[in-house]
């Protein structure tokens, strides 16, 4: 983490070029000076000491993981109250605008095609013993919007898998919660894996599965394991398709790791 002068290298940050937001802030567009590389800057408002451990716990995951399927991290620097992570640039958006994209469903083939490669993301993550713990729509990204290579971010809750630290954590979105964040129990590698059964449900069918009316009928449909594979949506979908998902939507005996 620099934070000192004389940088070596510079960048222009275009502040109302919005690519993204969040609690944390917002990403923009931005381009390496010399070399007019195009890149993204997310900017992290640390109004504390607690935002700003989050900031660097962040970074020290990203500095850990180079992967096709992971948004790499460039560089990261502090600013006063903000740390600024640079990041990959990609232009096709977030994966949950192609889900949503009623002019152009997507088929099997292209959620296959996606979740193949969303696994080996996980499947890096994991074997770097970093766990994600928000893995959503919103948090896959297309390289552009005619390629189908797709890009993990969002690194803001992620954090290394220690064997004998059992972690508690609660936070996130009701929807793509695994039971054992809702009960505030410990996670691991089969929380992501939940996660991923949500994704790819959500790939084959446009529907969220376990979504309620409010945030607790949510809730309660995770904790009792209450979802199912709607008919109509999931009428021309592969038995195969639908083992993948019942496999991971499961409370005990997930896989453990991809
Ligand atoms: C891009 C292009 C784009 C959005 C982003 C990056 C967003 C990245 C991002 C990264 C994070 C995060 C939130 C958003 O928490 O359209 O190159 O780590």
């Amino acid at each position: 983490l620099k934070s000192n002068p004389p940088p070596s290298v510079t960048f222009s940050i275009h502040t109302r070029e919005v690519l993204g937001g969040g609690r944390f802030g917002k990403v923009h567009k931005c381009t390496e000076t010399k070399t007019g590389m195009r890149l993204a800057a997310k900017i992290i408002n640390t109004r504390n000491a607690r935002e700003r451990d989050m900031a660097l716990n962040e970074i020290q995951v990203m500095n850990q993981l180079n992967h096709p399927n992971v948004l790499q991290l460039y560089e990261a620097f502090e600013v006063k109250n903000q740390v600024v992570l640079i990041l990959e640039y990609v232009e096709g958006g977030e994966l949950f605008e192609r889900i949503v994209d009623e002019s152009c469903p997507l088929t099997e083939v292209d959620a296959m095609v996606f979740v193949k490669q969303i696994c080996e993301g996980v499947q890096y993550m994991h074997q770097m013993y970093v766990l994600h713990l928000d893995l959503k729509p919103e948090n896959i990204l297309l390289v552009n919007r005619s390629s189908h290579q797709v890009k993990i971010i969002d690194f803001g809750l992620a954090r290394r898998y220690k064997p004998r630290e059992k972690l508690k954590v609660s936070f996130g979105t009701p929807e793509f919660l695994a039971p054992e964040v809702v009960n505030f129990d410990f996670v691991s590698f089969p929380t992501d894996m939940w996660t991923l059964g949500v994704v790819t449900y959500m790939l084959l069918s446009g529907l969220s599965p376990f979504l309620g009316d409010d945030d607790s009928q949510t809730l309660n449909n995770v904790l009792m394991g209450n979802w199912y594979f709607d008919e109509e949506a999931f009428e021309h979908v592969s038995a195969e398709a639908q083992d993948f998902v019942s496999n991971l939507l499961i409370r005990e005996r997930r896989p453990s790791k991809m």
